[in-house]
């Protein structure tokens, strides 16, 4: 790699870094991918399982959703079980949309394929090591590959590169505030060769934890089990995991869940993280170097594309007009859905999981939650509206 120019230096090729670069593409705006990672490695990492009906139609926009529909299932419903009992909620009847469930990881697939297929630049085992010149109008990434360091100058840089790194330190503390809230509990997730127990998913509130029975596709279940904060994989052999998966998705109706070899399992810290502006001069956050969300409401990925869906239109007022409307304004239409996020997933997680210094009063709250939920209509279709997911912005500043 040699020193280069562009128009947008893109960092991170995750859902935000890859989908910013064919929207800009699309609008005739140049940009380069860097990625620190291999190929494999980001085409391989499994993460998020659902996607909001407004992700899709993008997709289907842009032409990128062929395998998708192939492959994916969707989904106009989910359960909700407490109390021995499962509570449907009707997605679709209740709103109209649905949600898909396609792994993030094929999604990245696709992303990538279609990155190859315009020829533009993405360049794996890239890292980005730092960003300069971010108040003026020719800023600098510094790139590491195969031991060399090069310069990569843009006109401006999209900080798509995660929770973990490099944007989001290179603005100056002074500059944006961080709100962060951590939960008193993780996600331990699995990935089993077992065909799904249930055709929908199933979000468990029991008094040993919070469980979520999902899928992957009819031969691969996807579930996940609240466990302590500092809580160690090898404390969890898969005896215990369908143990305690047994337990909490049990019902009085005969609901079965069936097991198979586990292929994967991992466990996950939750948490809620805001920056706030999400932009500095020439530099933009979008996706996860932004925001992070609790897994509960299957938000992240759908949040990630939100962004860059404002992102992109806004560097396309600026490309073709010279207004700076929609980069002044990226921010503010931003993290209204980011707050708007952050709420509902802080709510349903608080809602579904029982923290570990639990009182009766708060358990009853929950169940008292949960029954309101799920025995309203106007309670339903509320929960129905955030979780199928609201309209993405695409203009009028
Ligand atoms: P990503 O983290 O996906 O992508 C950032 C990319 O930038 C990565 O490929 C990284 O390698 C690269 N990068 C980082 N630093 C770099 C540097 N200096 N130079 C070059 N490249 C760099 N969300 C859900 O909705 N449901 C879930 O169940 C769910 N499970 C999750 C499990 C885990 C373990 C994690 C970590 C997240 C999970 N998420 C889930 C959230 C997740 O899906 C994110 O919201 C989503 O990946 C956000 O996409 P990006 O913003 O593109 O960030
Ligand atoms: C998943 O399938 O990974 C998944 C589904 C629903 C959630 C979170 C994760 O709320």
């Amino acid at each position: 790699m040699e020193d280069m120019r562009t128009q947008v230096g893109i960092i991170g090729a995750g859902p935000a870094g890859l989908m910013l670069a064919h929207l800009l593409h699309l609008h005739g705006i140049d940009s380069v991918v860097l990625e620190r990672q291999t190929r494999d490695h980001i085409e391989s990492r499994i993460r998020a399982g659902v996607l909001e009906q407004g992700t899709v139609d993008l997709l289907d926009e842009i032409g990128l959703a062929d395998r998708l529909h192939r492959e994916c299932l969707v989904h106009t419903g989910l359960e909700l079980l407490f109390d021995g009992a499962a509570q449907r909620i009707p997605l679709t009847e209740l709103t109209g949309r649905a949600v898909t469930i396609y792994a993030q990881h094929e999604l990245v697939k696709d992303l990538v394929a279609a990155r190859l297929d315009t020829g533009r630049p993405l360049l794996f085992e890239a890292e980005a090591t730092g960003i300069a010149g971010l108040e003026g109008a020719d800023p600098v990434i510094r790139v590491r590959q195969e031991g060399r360091e090069v310069e990569l100058r843009c006109d401006f840089v999209a900080g798509c590169d995660g929770f973990h790194g490099v944007s989001r330190p290179a603005i100056p503390a002074g500059a944006v505030t961080a709100y962060d809230h951590r939960y008193p509990y993780s996600w331990l997730g699995v990935l089993a060769q077992a065909p799904p127990s249930s055709e929908e998913l199933i979000y468990a509130h029991h008094d040993d934890g919070f469980a979520l029975h999902s899928m992957r596709s009819p031969e691969i279940t996807r579930l996940y089990l609240q466990v302590a904060p500092d809580e160690r994989i090898e404390e969890w052999p898969d005896e215990r995991i369908w143990e305690q998966l047994a337990t909490r998705l049990h019902r009085r109706d005969g609901f079965h869940l069936g097991t198979g070899p586990i292929l994967d399992k991992g466990i996950t810290a939750l948490r809620s993280y805001v920056t706030e502006p999400m932009r500095h001069g020439r530099l933009f956050l979008a996706g996860d170097s932004a925001h992070i969300v609790p897994a509960t409401g299957a938000k992240g990925l759908n949040l990630a594309v939100a962004d860059v869906t404002v992102l992109a239109a806004a560097l396309h007022d600026w490309y073709t007009s010279g207004s700076d409307a929609g980069l002044d304004a990226y921010s503010r239409v931003c993290l209204r859905r980011v707050w708007r996020v952050q709420h509902f997933s802080w709510w349903m997680t608080s809602m579904l999981h029982r923290p570990p210094e639990s009182d009766p009063f708060g358990d009853r709250l929950r169940l008292s939650q949960l029954r309101y939920l799920t025995s309203s209509t106007a309670a339903a279709t509320s929960f129905a509206e955030n979780y199928v997911g609201l309209p993405l912005v695409k203009g009028g500043w």
